[in-house]
């Protein structure tokens, strides 16, 4: 199960360290992005672009332009996370955190650089993708890392840390900052192929459902590991009054609420005929991940 991730973790490290070479007067901030994307990151979401293209049959090697633009969306809004006047965190993938090292001004710089790359990347000729399906790519990485998915989702966190909030508060902070993301990593696979209109509404609503068990598992953890499993602070959620899942429902309710989500994305995948051994080995490393 671990293998296949692994196997492309290996690939996605290995295209991400050519994109950057840290020379000219710019060296520093390549540095910096460097630095924070070639941390030992699980690459859950780049494997989910390779798993889903791969389900219909498209070589990984054509698909690691797009998986890695994800990545870079995802480094950038972790670096931008940490920052002081966002959560203020200190350590990040086991390392000191891009702000720590490299100071703020060149963490925004480096964020902002990773986000702008990340379309420049995706916007370069596709093999076998034709204009109408690569445009379709961008778009959804657009809306799902902007104002309506990634970053609204982290303006109500924002806005409501510390405060009272509701499990409604929860489930919108969920599926914002974290699941439209990872549920753009599925369509984004998904138009490597030419599918109906069926099958990518079922991919759309799997992804969505991995999103959201992705995030209720990331508070149990917050919970339950420790800071050297996680690679970051433990406990940081709780303590600043974060609007998680077991604080409203208890760990052992969020666990199985996780299982309940992953289980109503394959029965959405199932309804269409689609089966796919690569997106089930993933599935599984995210309900039962320990980091
Ligand atoms: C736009 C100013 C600005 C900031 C963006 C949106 C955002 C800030 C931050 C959201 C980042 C965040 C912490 C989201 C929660 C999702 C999450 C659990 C991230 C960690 O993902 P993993 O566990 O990390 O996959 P690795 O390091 O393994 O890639």
């Amino acid at each position: 199960m671990q293998t296949y991730l692994e196997a492309c973790k290996e690939a996605v490290n290995a295209f991400l360290a050519r994109l950057f070479e840290p020379t000219g007067l710019h060296a520093r901030l390549k540095e910096a992005m460097n630095y924070s994307l070639m941390a030992d990151g699980k690459r859950l979401r780049p494997a989910l672009v390779i798993a889903t293209a791969e389900t219909f049959g498209v070589p990984r090697d054509r698909v690691l332009p797009a998986a890695a633009a994800v990545e870079l969306i995802h480094c950038y809004s972790l670096i931008h996370d940490d920052l002081p006047c966002m959560d203020d965190d200190d350590l990040r993938r086991g390392q000191p955190t891009n702000h720590v090292v490299f100071g703020e001004a060149m963490a925004l710089l480096a964020g902002d650089a990773l986000l702008t790359e990340a379309f420049h990347l995706l916007a370069r000729p596709l093999e076998g993708v034709p204009a109408e399906r690569q445009l379709a790519m961008i778009r959804t990485l657009a809306s799902r890392a902007g104002v309506d998915g990634m970053v609204g989702g982290q303006a109500v966190d924002i806005e409501r840390t510390g405060g009272q909030g509701t499990l409604q508060d929860v489930e919108f902070i969920h599926l914002h900052k974290t699941a439209r993301l990872i549920q753009a990593c599925v369509e984004i696979g998904g138009y490597f192929a030419d599918l109906d209109d069926q099958v990518r509404w079922a991919l759309s609503c799997y992804g969505e459902c991995l999103g959201l068990a992705f995030q209720m598992i990331d508070d149990v953890l917050d919970v339950t590991a420790s800071t050297e499993q996680l690679g970051k602070t433990a406990g940081k959620d709780v303590e600043e009054g974060k609007l998680t899942y077991p604080r409203f429902v208890g760990v052992e309710k969020t666990r199985q609420m996780a299982r309940d989500v992953i289980r109503r994305g394959e029965q959405a995948l199932a309804e269409v005929g689609v089966r796919s051994e690569p997106l089930k080995a993933l599935q599984a490393l995210i309900v039962e991940r320990d980091r």
